[in-house]
């Protein structure tokens, strides 16, 4: 099966991290083709960003299909484009923050997120709402750091990541923690190690999310509002995306 990662964001740092730990995951047989816009924000850290990046997130999904992708994984704790991503596929669509908080439930009560900036702790909020796990998710904890502080870890944001995830963990009753940037994709198993619980870190649960789909023969449904677009003209610098009604 081959299986499409795409980092919403242009750091090729990042990219490159994302698709080894995406690879790292997945089962013999499986390829996996990492992948991210030549246009758009080299981090996603808000809003706007979010915007912005997610016609990238199309583009890179339409490509995808072209290619012989299976599935989408959109790597960025955002999820951005996910829902408009999965009107263009017909294989599975997973934002790696859903697959994040899908996992973390099915092995604690409660989990926390460990993220970047506050500013962005909004954005996860919403998404444990839409997804319907904000009940089990005590805290969603922003180290204060900038998303590009993340393509190269210091072991002193290591040992910030682990102190925060031991205060989560000793204060919080955060049976889990969720690692909420694609650029902690490195950091699952130190952190699982210093923890001694499990720390789930979306881009392999997305992996292991879409494995599993495809070999359950399941896309995503075609039906009502994730169906097709609706064939019509487009115009000026979006005409590409038009199609004959
Ligand atoms: C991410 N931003 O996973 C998010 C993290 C965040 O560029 N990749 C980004 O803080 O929202």
């Amino acid at each position: 099966m081959r299986i499409q990662v795409i980092n919403p964001n242009t750091s090729v740092a990042m990219t490159e991290k994302i698709t080894a730990a995406a690879q790292a995951a997945a089962r013999p047989g499986t390829q996996v083709h990492g992948c991210c816009p030549a246009d758009g924000p080299v981090s996603i850290e808000g809003h706007f960003d979010e915007a912005i990046a997610t016609l990238g997130v199309l583009e890179q999904v339409r490509g995808g299909m072209a290619a012989g992708a299976q599935a989408h994984i959109i790597a960025c704790f955002g999820d951005p484009g996910l829902l408009a991503a999965r009107e263009l596929a017909a294989g599975p669509v997973i934002g790696i923050a859903e697959a994040g908080f899908h996992l973390a439930s099915l092995v604690a009560t409660r989990f926390a997120v460990i993220t970047t900036l506050g500013r962005t702790r909004i954005i996860a909020e919403h998404l444990l709402q839409r997804y319907g796990f904000a009940g089990l998710c005590t805290d969603v904890s922003c180290l204060e750091v900038p998303v590009l502080d993340l393509e190269h870890c210091t072991p002193a944001l290591v040992a910030q990541m682990v102190e925060e995830g031991r205060r989560l963990r000793d204060t919080r009753g955060a049976g889990a923690i969720v690692l909420g940037c694609g650029g902690m994709a490195d950091l699952r198993q130190a952190l699982t190690d210093a923890l001694g619980i499990p720390v789930i870190e979306g881009v392999s649960a997305a992996v292991k999310l879409a494995e599993s789909l495809l070999d359950l023969g399941l896309g995503t449904s075609k039906h009502g509002d994730l169906a097709y677009p609706l064939a019509k003209p487009f115009k000026g610098r979006f005409a590409e995306w038009g199609q004959e009604a």
